[in-house]
């Protein structure tokens, strides 16, 4: 894409921000590449905690675009959609999705992995390398961009055909694990939410589906806008009818610790220091992001018989980008959980 088109419609996403000390905002200035990454991201998305743990992993500076990801009613009952819905940042989006050619997200699955589920054309994160003029949707399309056209040679993804081989099977682990369906859904009797998110999530659907009617209504005579907030709903419409469905809730646990089992007998079996690797690879970084996560949700039960995951736990809370950027940022922008403060404190 040309660069001063993209420009602009980068200019036009940050307005969808309302409070603009959240835009263009310059994160690790004494970093690599500066200028170069534009990240639209929110504090609390754990799929853009994946970009953020690899940015400051790999030293890059990056300007910051963080969006309010939850709509909300002022007392006036008037509701303020999310930020990630203004029609600006969605066709910045979309264009993204032209150079991935895949298709819009059709139906609510629980897991946000983009190979599974399709594409959401309103979600977060969305990174744009102005080097390069491209705008990369899916956080884990994202960190391997990042991770590739960086200079250095200490990288994420490890050029080794066996580790590389061994990475990818743990990306695509975190990227089948359910999280939106756990942070969305309610357990029939084992919910370990925070009250304050449990109630928030008792109205999220509606909310999401009121803004995006109106934003249809808004944009209708743009047909790839309202192409891409009809993917939308869709998906959130089955959100809405699920979120307390007993046997769909039980079964996004028995996926879970399956996925975890693995990561169990993974990690008993690796010979190196880390999952995969002698250092740091970006399995590592996605575990991080995926255990941080279940643990805030209440959920380190999930793993209470494999000490491998939590030894393994133990080992990525020390890693600074994992502290900063996953576990700090999941507690200043998420309601206190007792789960995670302990630890974390
Ligand atoms: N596979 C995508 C998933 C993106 C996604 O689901 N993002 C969530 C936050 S982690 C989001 O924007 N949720 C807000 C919403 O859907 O309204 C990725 O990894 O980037």
């Amino acid at each position: 894409m040309d660069r001063s088109k993209l420009e602009t419609m980068v200019g036009l996403a940050r307005e969808t921000i309302a409070d603009q000390s959240r835009a263009g905002v310059l994160r690790n200035p004494e970093g690599v590449q500066r200028g170069r990454f534009v990240l639209f991201h929110a504090a609390m998305s754990f799929c853009s905690q994946k970009v953020r743990a690899t940015l400051a992993h790999r030293a890059a500076s990056f300007e910051s675009n963080e969006m309010l990801i939850l709509g909300k009613r002022g007392p006036d009952g008037v509701l303020v959609p999310a930020e990630n819905y203004g029609a600006d940042y969605v066709r910045l989006r979309l264009q993204g999705r032209e150079s991935l050619k895949i298709r819009l997200v059709e139906a609510y699955s629980g897991i946000s992995s983009v190979s599974d589920a399709g594409l959401d054309p309103c979600a977060v994160p969305t990174l744009v390398d102005l080097e390069t003029s491209e705008v990369v949707v899916d956080s884990l399309r994202i960190c391997v961009h990042i991770d590739a056209v960086l200079p250095g040679t200490e990288r994420l993804v490890p050029a080794d055909p066996e580790q590389l081989q061994n990475v990818r099977r743990q990306l695509a682990a975190v990227d089948r694990t359910p999280h939106p369906g756990l942070l969305y859904g309610f357990h029939p009797e084992d919910d370990r939410r925070p009250q304050p998110l449990r109630q928030a999530m008792s109205s999220v659907y509606e909310e999401k589906l009121e803004a995006l009617t109106s934003l249809v209504a808004e944009n209708s005579e743009d047909y790839d806008l309202v192409a891409a907030y009809a993917a939308k709903i869709a998906k959130e419409t089955g959100g809405k009818v699920i979120r307390h469905d007993q046997e769909f809730q039980r079964a996004l646990r028995d996926t879970t610790r399956e996925i975890l089992s693995g990561l169990d007998v993974d990690l008993r079996a690796s010979q190196h220091t880390w999952l995969c690797t002698p250092y740091v690879s970006l399995a590592d970084l996605f575990w991080g992001v995926s255990l941080v996560r279940l643990k805030y949700l209440g959920l380190e039960n999930l793993w209470a018989d494999m000490p491998a995951v939590e030894g393994y736990l133990a080992m990525l809370l020390e890693l600074p980008s994992i502290r900063d950027e996953v576990v700090n940022a999941t507690m200043s922008s998420m309601p206190r959980s007792e789960y995670l403060a302990d630890r974390a404190a």
